[in-house]
């Protein structure tokens, strides 16, 4: 059963999904609410509509992690049943902050399907239907993780992270405000202090944690771990800001929005960093505006700043700096952990 780093056989994730497919069961039969048909069917077709459909990608890597610090010792039945039961709290997690997330970013697509707030039937019911996404994890811990050791420090963990990605997606919000619309604000500082808070810790740092604690680790004695993580959650945003604007919809299955939010992206930092006068008064007048021909207006200068040259070689950098950065880590265990990270994102198209 302990598996190559990086490898998740499909056996594995159909092991995964028909976890999933026990939570939802158990969900919807949960003895704290009165339920109704048509309640139950609102929530399994939520469910459905929003929590396994993506990469699965952080939550296989609750297990692939969890695995790892076994160095190679078959995991029980049991053992394989919780940390599945903890990627997809995981998930979920992530299922709560992509409802909200495509509401206020105004998007129309995720997952090669409509946003779930723009099914007619929807609409601001995902404003509560994200709410109960994040409340249904303390749900599923309660029932499998209530006599654990870990169990305070599983709810912990989520909660804080919760409240760290919440704060980073105030500051990618706020820092919008158009006002006198101020790209000179658009640092590499700001840029980085968004995406620490609202993607590296939950994306990276939550699946490894979650695998930690599970393992009876204290997240304490983890700290280079957790930078290393966090290091490749900014490479992953970085690839998810390039991907806004040069990747094929049908590929990443999502259309993108950067460039009318006004987002403090990666893509308009490197602009700002490379433009000539000329060319920053174009950006000036055209980023974060609604219309096509804006917003190819700037895709166009993207173009001329070979913002495309500048992402490999940033890409092929990091890399480099990334594998230096595990390789001087103590632990063979914990380099598999994040060596299986870095080859699944590494060049990643989708
Ligand atoms: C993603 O930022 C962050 C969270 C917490 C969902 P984003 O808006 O760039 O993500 P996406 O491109 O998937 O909408
Ligand atoms: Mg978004
Ligand atoms: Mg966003
Ligand atoms: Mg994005």
């Amino acid at each position: 059963m302990a598996s190559q780093a990086g490898a998740v056989s499909l056996n594995q994730k159909q092991k995964f999904m028909d976890v999933y497919t026990v939570l939802k069961s158990e969900l919807v039969k949960d003895t704290l609410f009165e339920w109704t048909d048509d309640s139950r069917q609102w929530v399994e077709r939520m469910l459905d509509y929003n929590v396994p459909g993506g990469k699965l990608n952080r939550g296989l890597a609750v297990i692939d992690s969890y695995n790892l610090l076994q160095e190679g010792r078959d995991l029980t039945e049991d053992e394989l049943f919780l940390a599945s039961v903890l990627g997809w709290c995981v998930e979920w997690f992530q299922a709560y902050f992509l409802v909200h997330d495509d509401i206020m970013d105004n998007s129309t697509t995720r997952r090669g399907q409509p946003c779930w707030y723009k099914l007619p039937k929807v609409g601001m019911i995902a404003v509560n239907d994200g709410v109960i996404l994040r409340n249904h994890i303390p749900r599923i811990l309660k029932k499998y993780f209530r006599d654990k050791p870990y169990y305070v420090n599983l709810l912990d963990v989520f909660n804080e992270i919760e409240f760290l990605t919440a704060s980073g997606q105030m500051i990618d919000l706020v820092t919008t405000l158009q006002g006198e619309k101020d790209l000179s604000k658009y640092t590499l500082d700001l840029y980085r202090r968004i995406v620490l808070f609202k993607t590296s810790y939950y994306s990276f740092y939550l699946p490894v944690a979650c695998a930690l604690l599970m393992a009876g680790e204290k997240l304490e004695d983890h700290d280079l771990v957790k930078d290393a993580l966090i290091k490749m959650g900014e490479y992953f945003q970085i690839q998810d800001d390039y991907l806004d604007c040069y990747g094929a919809p049908e590929t990443i299955g999502k259309i993108g929005t950067d460039i009318e939010d006004f987002k403090c992206s990666w893509m308009v930092v490197k602009a700002v960093e490379k433009c000539n006068e000329g060319q920053r008064k174009i950006l000036y007048e055209n980023y974060g505006m609604e219309n096509h021909a804006s917003v190819a207006k700037v895709k166009a200068l993207y173009n001329d700043l070979d913002l495309k040259g500048v992402f490999e070689e940033y890409e092929s950098s990091v890399y480099k700096k990334l594998t230096a950065t595990i390789e001087a880590h103590s632990s063979p265990a914990v380099q598999a952990v994040l060596k299986s990270f870095l080859s699944k994102i590494y060049k990643r198209e989708k």
